[in-house]
This record gives C-alpha cells, structure tokens and sequence, in this order.
C-alpha cells in the first residue's frame, strides 16, 4: 500500500496549462504503438457477417442529446435512440404523438445535452429493464426501455442548474440519483453576486425510478453552493450512500479556471439517502413550490402526455443530522467511483497528483470516533488520514474517471497525459499504463460499475480524434477506443468513431436482453384516439378547418390513397397505422411541403400523425418512404385540394384493386 502522508496537489493552475501544451507538443506519432499484433487485434474484434456482438454498448451522444447503441467488440453502430433531441430519422419530438416527450417548464426544448447513460440495477448488477441517462442543459432524467429500445418517460428536476453529474442507479434501481452542477439560487430569485456565497446552494435529487411511468423526485437535499460533479452510489456495505464529489469549494463566480483552483483539497460529499428517507418520514423535510415537467410516452396509445408538477420535498443537513459528511479529496475532483466490493472510494482529482482512495469502514469508524476537522454549513467535514485507504501515486496528470475489473484491478483515466492507468486494489501500485488517441474523458469496463464487472474491455472515449480518421473538415469525428485487458497488459485493439460526444457509456451483456425485444407492437392492442385497426376503419372527419384521415399503409398501398374534399387553408391529419404483425417491417409516410414534422416512420401496429397544411390548390402526392417492398414505389396516393369554399365533398377511397376487394365482400368502398 503507498500512503504519502501530503497529498501532493499540482504547484499551480498554470503549471497544468503549461503541461497540456508540452505533452500536445509530444503527442504520440506511431499510430499502433499500443497495437502488439494486428492480425491477434484483428480476429478478436471481428464479428463475422451474420453474428452478434457479445455485449450492447450505450453510448451518450452528448451535445447531439441521443443515446448511441454498438456492438462490442466490433463496434458497430446498431442504432440511434432519440431521447432529449428531436429525431429526423424518425419524427421523435416532432410527431403529435412524441413532442410532449421533450415538454419542459420552460415550454417544449427541442434539444438537449446527454451526459451518462446508467443501466438499472438488481442486486447491483445490470437487471436489463431500462437504461437512464440525463439532459445537462435544461435538468431532466430520461428514461429507455430496453425492450423496445424507446424513451418512454422523462423527468425535470427542479432546484437545479446544470444537471451534469447525473443519473447513478442505486443497487436495486431505488433512485437514480443527480447533483446541480452549478450553484444557483434555490429558489430562483434575482440576486446580486455578491451575495453568491450565501445565496447560491446546489442540490442533489432522488429521483424513484423502480417503477415505469412513475418517475417521481423523492427529495432534494440542499447542498451549500459549490459546484458537484459526479457521483456513484455505494454497494454492497456501502449501500444506502451516494458519493458526489464537488469542487470549487472556494465558490468563485468568475474565471473559475483561476479562481476555483485555489484549495489543495475539495470534497465529496457521502449523502446517507437511507437516513434521508427516514428524516422525511419524520416530517423533517420541507415541501417548496417547485415547478417541473413528467412526461410519460404509453405504448398502449403510442403517444405521450405531459403532467405538471408544483411542488417538491426539500431536505435541509442542519435538519438531518447523519444526512450528510464531506470527505476531503485533493483537488477539483472530477469523477468518484465505487469499486465493486463496495469498500473504496476513489476520487479522480484533476489537478492532483495521486489518486486518492478511501475506505468506507475507515468512513463509518471515523463517524463513530468523531474524528472531524470542522464543519462547513453544519455538515460535518472528516479528517482525511482517517478515512484514507492509500494513494496512488504516479497516475500521470489529470485523473478523472476509474472503472473496475473482477480480478481487483481499477482502470483510471488520465486526460492531460491522454493514457488508461490500471492500477491494483490490493497495493495501491500501477500495473500497466496505455496511451490513448487522444484527450480521454470517461471509459468503461463492460459492467464496472456493478458488482460483478464482466470485464474483458476497457473502452476510451476520447474528446479529440486529430490524424486518427479521414478528415472530414472543420469537424472531425470524435471516437472510441477498445482495449483487450485479458493479459497483464492493455493491449489496443480498436477505433470506431461515435455520434456527438461519447460521453460516457455503458455495456451490457447482450444475452441479458437480446431475446427480450418487442418485435411489433399488437394492432389489437393499439388505444390510439385515430387507429384504423383494418383498411374498413379508415376514412376521413372534417372539424372546423382540421381535416383527420384515418390511414393505413401495409404492403404495398396506403387505404385510402385518393383523399378528395379537402380545402386551401385546411390543416389535415394524416394518422397512419401501419398494419403489419411482424417484425422489421416499418412504413414511412411524407407528404410534400409538411413545414414541421416532414415525415413519419411508423413501426408495425402503431400510429403516428404527420400534420399538413393544405397552403394552395391543386393535387398532391404522398409516398412510402421506407423501402418497403418489390412494390414500394407503387406506394402512393394524392390529396386533392380545392380552393376554399367549393363544392367538392370530402372523401377518401383506396385504390381500384382495395375497391374491387370490398366490393366482392360487401364492404362499403372507402369511407365519408
Ligand atoms: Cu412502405
């Protein structure tokens, strides 16, 4: 074990400006330095044609506000799922039935920043039921579910600025759990910065995430205003705490890159929820008005609803004594993370040069011993030597994230000197060390949050592609990097590139939900207020100037696909269902100069609108835009605009081929 007894802290600000610039200076040349074999690197992450990937990995697409899904190893992009953002690909946050997704107390915000997708847990391993992940921008938790790989609930969070560090999945998914990045007034109000130090406060939210469509925020615990970063719940004897860390403890409000980089030690802050469960039943919370956004998407209908909600539990340390302790950690931590026995907690000081490590039996003793140094707003700050495990010294310049194996080992990235640093549990000493290309933010060991890591990989993502791709202009892709971490060494094996920024991701074992996917989703089932269940549902409504057409489309027509009546200045509804009951079979549907929600990508058994405005006279087409079928292109059909007020009566017939159909079966031909 290597325990300094003086944490050593970077001499000063500029000295890690001056060390970024060196070692940009010194970049590595050799592409393949890591790279011992290419064709050993080539064969294990070669999928071949036909085969799975053996693990899903969620990707947050960062400032894009999507989630990205790739097979390891091979790193292939299976798929985009839209959760913050609006989606052309397939009208998410555009569509009637989706836009209430993306619905927030400041109206609809079309979007966002994801941050750190985080599987649900049991028993603090990945259970395969939902993935969460969090909006930065406007605070918001999201939540997927990962049987129909669709955003189905979201969330606001009052009381919050900047919800960066968020969401974490407590061991058996009680909460997902996130802290205010930046300090505000809580509540908003409008005050001078001089008063910043005594009124500017953080947060960090409990939000219940166990239960589909019932997100709901707990309490909030009222943090002095500093800023919080990241943060991981315990496990296993640490269970029932999270860890956040914060930094800027000096609580600077200006050139925080200065200002903010003053104290050789900052905090993480261990928050007992379980102990906060308990104060609020004993009423010692505080209910403030509060208004946020619960958005809920119903497979059932296939739309979602927005619900307000105006109030929140509020719950003050000073009024909770036990709630909260700060653990001082060297210096503007970054990340915190909990290794899988749950006993340490490791700090990523960015500015620091070890990489601190305490003990949670070290933390409970020193509770019970009282060993404290002071108190800061009534919480309790402990003395560092008692709660150290050890420090880890030489972890390169700018520690900030560690991931876990199962054999002891933890994985730390380095962002200045660009490189992963495993390093062992057992002696605290480093093992191995890999460069990578280049600007490492966050990795991940496939489950090295939970309790039983899978192993095998460590994944970079890294902010900073440079020479590494073809260019492709001013911006360039940003990237993943897939290391082999079987061997005493690292070893690289791949690059593949990644939409927006990949934040910070998570893998999962495909076979824990592989044959757990909806398929299509049953017509019978379908609640939608304008499903066309048959080619006989359909037809079309005047209300006013809004038309409604009720359509189907199946391979390869749309019933009905002459629509007549409709006039210059009327807005019409297009609800199309797609009738098809197997999978991989979607229809599209666009019609020409639809201003807002162009297109509409509908997947079997369900129903999306697309809103058209009838803006001139004159006959229209409209088309299938998924490539369907041999007869795709025969997938068509005209509207018929009249100029407003003449005498042409709405209807909608199908093709001639559907007529004969219904006429044999004495089926009325279309409908009015
Ligand atoms: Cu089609």
């Amino acid at each position: 074990m290597s325990f300094t007894r003086k944490s050593g802290v970077m001499a000063s600000a500029g000295a890690v400006v001056a060390s970024v610039m060196l070692l940009y200076a010194c970049a590595p040349k050799a592409k393949s330095s890591a790279i011992g074999n290419l064709g050993d690197a080539a064969s294990k992450t070669y999928v071949a044609p036909g085969s799975y990937d053996e693990f899903y990995f969620f990707t947050s697409g960062g400032f894009s506000g999507q989630v990205g899904v790739y097979g390891l190893p091979s790193g292939r992009l299976l798929k985009v799922i839209p959760v913050f953002s609006q989606n052309a690909e397939n009208g998410y946050g555009y569509n009637t039935e989706t836009r209430a997704m993306l619905n927030t107390s400041w109206g609809m915000v079309p979007w966002d920043d994801t941050h750190h997708p985080s599987l649900s847990m049991t028993g603090g391993e990945h259970d395969g039921r939902w993935l969460f992940i969090n909006a930065n921008n406007t605070p918001r938790f999201a939540r997927i579910d990962l049987k129909s790989f669709e955003t189905t609930e979201t969330i606001e969070l009052p009381n919050t600025g900047g919800n960066h560090g968020a969401p974490f999945t407590t061991e058996n998914t009680e909460y997902i759990v996130g802290a205010t990045r930046f300090s505000v007034p809580i509540p908003q109000k409008d005050v001078g910065f001089d008063k910043f130090a005594d009124e500017f406060k953080g947060t960090i939210s409990f939000v219940k995430a166990n239960e589909e469509g019932k997100m709901d925020v707990a309490f909030q615990v009222l943090m002095p205003g500093f800023d919080y970063d990241l943060g991981r719940p315990g496990k296993g004897p640490s269970h029932g705490w999270v860890f956040f860390t914060s930094y800027n403890t000096e609580q600077a409000h200006t050139k925080l890159e200065v200002n903010a980089s003053k104290n050789d030690k900052d905090y993480i802050a261990a928050v007992n929820w379980k102990a906060g469960e308990q104060c609020v039943a004993q009423g010692k919370s505080k209910t403030w008005n509060a208004r946020y956004a619960h958005n809920t998407y119903n497979m059932a209908t296939h739309m979602a609803t927005t619900e307000m909600k105006n109030s929140v539990k509020v719950l003050d340390p000073k009024d909770c004594p036990g709630l909260v302790y700060y653990l001082p950690t060297p210096k503007s931590p970054h990340g915190v993370d909990v290794d899988p026995t749950g006993e340490y907690i490791v700090g990523g000081g960015k500015l620091a040069t070890v990489i601190p490590v305490h003990s949670f039996s070290k933390f409970q003793k020193a509770i019970a011993d009282k060993k404290f140094e002071k108190e800061v707003s009534t919480i309790p700050v402990l003395n560092y030597e008692a709660t150290m495990y050890c420090e880890v010294a030489n972890p390169g310049l700018g520690p900030l994230h560690n991931e876990f194996d199962a054999e002891g080992n933890a994985y730390t990235s380095v962002f200045i000197t660009s490189e992963i640093v495993k390093w062992s549990l057992k002696d605290c000493k480093v093992a191995d060390r890999v460069p990578t290309y280049y600007s490492i933010g966050h990795l991940t060991v496939p489950g090295g949050d939970t309790k039983k890591p899978y192993g095998k990989y460590v994944i970079a993502m890294n902010k900073i592609t440079k020479d590494r791709y073809l260019p492709t202009g001013p911006e360039l892709t940003q990237s993943a990097q897939l290391y082999d971490i079987t061997g005493p060494k690292m070893k690289l094996l791949l690059d593949f590139p990644t939409i927006g920024e990949p934040h910070y991701a998570q893998a999962i074992l495909a076979s824990k939900i592989k044959t757990e996917q909806v398929k299509f989703f049953k017509l019978a089932d379908n609640k939608h207020p304008y499903v066309a269940r048959t080619e006989q549902e359909t037809g079309v409504s005047r209300s006013g100037r809004t038309v409604h057409v009720k359509m189907t489309a199946i391979r390869s027509h749309f019933a009905p696909d002459n629509i007549e009546g409709v006039q210059a200045g009327d807005t019409v509804l297009f609800h199309v269902t797609n009738l098809e009951q197997d999978w991989d079979v979607p229809h599209g549907f666009a019609a020409i100069g639809s201003a807002n929600d162009s297109e509409l990508l509908v997947m079997p058994g369900q129903t999306r609108t697309l809103t058209w405005v009838a803006k001139y006279p004159g006959v229209y087409p409209f088309y299938c835009t998924d490539f369907c079928s041999a007869l795709h292109q025969e997938m068509q059909g005209y509207v018929r605009v009249a100029p407003s007020g003449a005498a042409v009566a709405l209807q909608a017939t199908t093709s001639k081929k559907s007529q004969v159909a219904f006429a044999e079966a004495g089926l009325p031909v279309g409908s009015k």
